[in-house]
């Protein structure tokens, strides 16, 4: 019995759904610590296809409790949307809970991240306009709704109205938009409160004793490292901590309690949204990725921008992170090309070699990306079961990987079912 931290090593959409759903059979609770309902977790059932959002990918294989962490800012539309769509597939939902310190989305949150994205005077970052953002802003400016007030109708009145107050004369000054009206948000939130009423819980109490008994516990992390608000290539990220150490913030947990801390790459990159990507392939390789890959947000539809495996960024993600267990996914979807290029370097504009992840994407945009060629195989993989039965050259990627790395590879995934796994060692 353990503690197990899942955290994505890129620009998202890794395949955390699907290592999370697998781990989850035999956690006792899995807690999503950041982000909202701009995640798009993807787990297949046989033929059955689940996107979560907002809830833990691990809310259909895990037999304990599912919570939403007090990091997590969430929308209770997404929520209850979510939860019905569970349990139109006759799957119980009744083990999901929600910290009542985790932050609520409101309206206008929704409305300012839109509005921010079309504004000429705010940066383009392509965010999901799913009010992440400006929840996360709130939270900090002190001026948030957390899941408790929606149980006490006379606090929830008064911050309501402090927020539209500043809300609106942004709304009608500087974006030139109507005003909101206050009884529409406050009769809906108020049912949102009492719908939720039993599902809100002091979660950090009962997550720490999970963890003091001796309990599986899991912290599913959405989006990945290149999207930190710190580490990240900003301010083209999103506005949390998806880091592993973020989830002792966004559960509650201490650092000390942190076990197994696995992070999940994709066998190539992708990235949705605008911002930095060195080893982007805008051309025909790059379209024939997309195309094999499937690459579109699990959200929004958004074409994923595609590119070759950039091992700079990625040692980077792992040292952040501290990752003791690394996890390979899509392997299968670089089957069939001749050869397979990872970025190892960079070059800068005076001809230098660095191989260190700048902290400036202004820097970065005048580097090169220095790649290393590695041959390709053809067989079909997707059915391959251990290290053994792989191509030699497909082993050889994943050897080249590990070296560059210093860290493990314990699973290769090769294709999106629970089964296609190659667990190694
Ligand atoms: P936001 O909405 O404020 O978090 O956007 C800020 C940046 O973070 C990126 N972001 C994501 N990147 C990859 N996947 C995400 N989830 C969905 C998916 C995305 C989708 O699983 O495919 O459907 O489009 C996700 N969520 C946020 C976002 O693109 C911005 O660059
Ligand atoms: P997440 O946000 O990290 O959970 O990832 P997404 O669900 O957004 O995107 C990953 C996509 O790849 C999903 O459609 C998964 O079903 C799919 N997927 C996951 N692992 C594999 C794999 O090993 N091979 C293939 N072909 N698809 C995979
Ligand atoms: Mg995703």
């Amino acid at each position: 019995m353990s503690t197990y931290v899942v955290v994505g090593l890129q620009w998202g959409d890794e395949g955390k759904g699907k290592i999370t759903d697998v781990l989850a059979e035999k956690s006792d609770y899995v807690i999503r610590y950041q982000g909202g309902n701009n995640a798009g977790h993807t787990v297949y059932v046989g033929e059955d296809k689940f996107v979560l959002h907002l809830l833990p990918s691990g809310v259909l294989q895990c037999k304990g409790k599912c919570i939403l962490g007090n990091g997590v800012v969430v929308n209770p539309q997404a929520f209850f949307n979510e939860i019905e769509q569970i349990e139109k597939r006759r799957l119980s939902v009744n083990h999901v809970f929600i910290s009542s310190r985790a932050h609520i989305i409101m309206p206008y949150h929704i409305l300012l991240d839109t509005y921010r994205e079309e504004f000429a005077g705010s940066p383009q970052i392509g965010t999901t306009k799913r009010g992440i953002g400006p929840c996360y802003e709130d939270k900090v400016a002190r001026s948030g709704i957390r899941a408790i007030d929606l149980l006490n109708p006379d606090v929830l009145k008064a911050k309501i109205n402090e927020n539209l107050v500043v809300k609106n004369a942004l709304f009608q000054k500087l974006f030139d938009k109507e005003p909101l009206k206050f009884e529409d948000i406050y009769t809906k939130y108020l049912e949102y409160g009492m719908k939720l009423k039993n599902r809100i819980i002091d979660s950090e109490y009962e997550i720490n004793k999970a963890i003091k008994d001796d309990k599986n516990v899991l912290f599913e992390g959405a989006q990945a490292l290149m999207l930190d608000i710190d580490f990240g290539t900003y301010p083209y990220v999103t506005s949390s901590s998806p880091t592993t150490g973020g989830s002792t913030v966004g559960a509650g947990v201490p650092p000390t309690s942190l076990k197994n801390l696995i992070g999940v790459s994709k066998a190539y990159c992708t990235r949705v949204g605008n911002g930095a990507f060195p080893t982007e392939l805008e051309n025909e390789t790059g379209d024939l990725i997309r195309k094999i890959g499937n690459e579109y947000g699990a959200s929004t539809g958004r074409p994923r921008r595609c590119g070759w495996l950039d091992l700079v960024a990625l040692r980077y993600s792992c040292i952040i992170n501290g990752i003791t267990h690394l996890v390979i996914t899509k392997l299968d979807v670089l089957t069939n090309f001749d050869k397979i290029k990872v970025g190892i370097a960079y070059r800068t504009l005076e001809g230098k070699v660095k191989d260190i992840f700048p902290s400036s994407i202004e820097e970065l945009s005048t580097y090169e990306v220095i790649y290393q060629e590695l041959d390709g195989w053809k067989e079909d993989i997707s059915n391959v079961k251990s290290h053994e039965d792989l191509p030699i050259s497909a082993r050889k990627y994943l050897q080249f990987i590990e070296d560059f790395l210093g860290v493990q590879i314990y699973l290769v995934s090769v294709g999106p079912e629970r089964s296609q796994n190659i667990i190694m060692s």
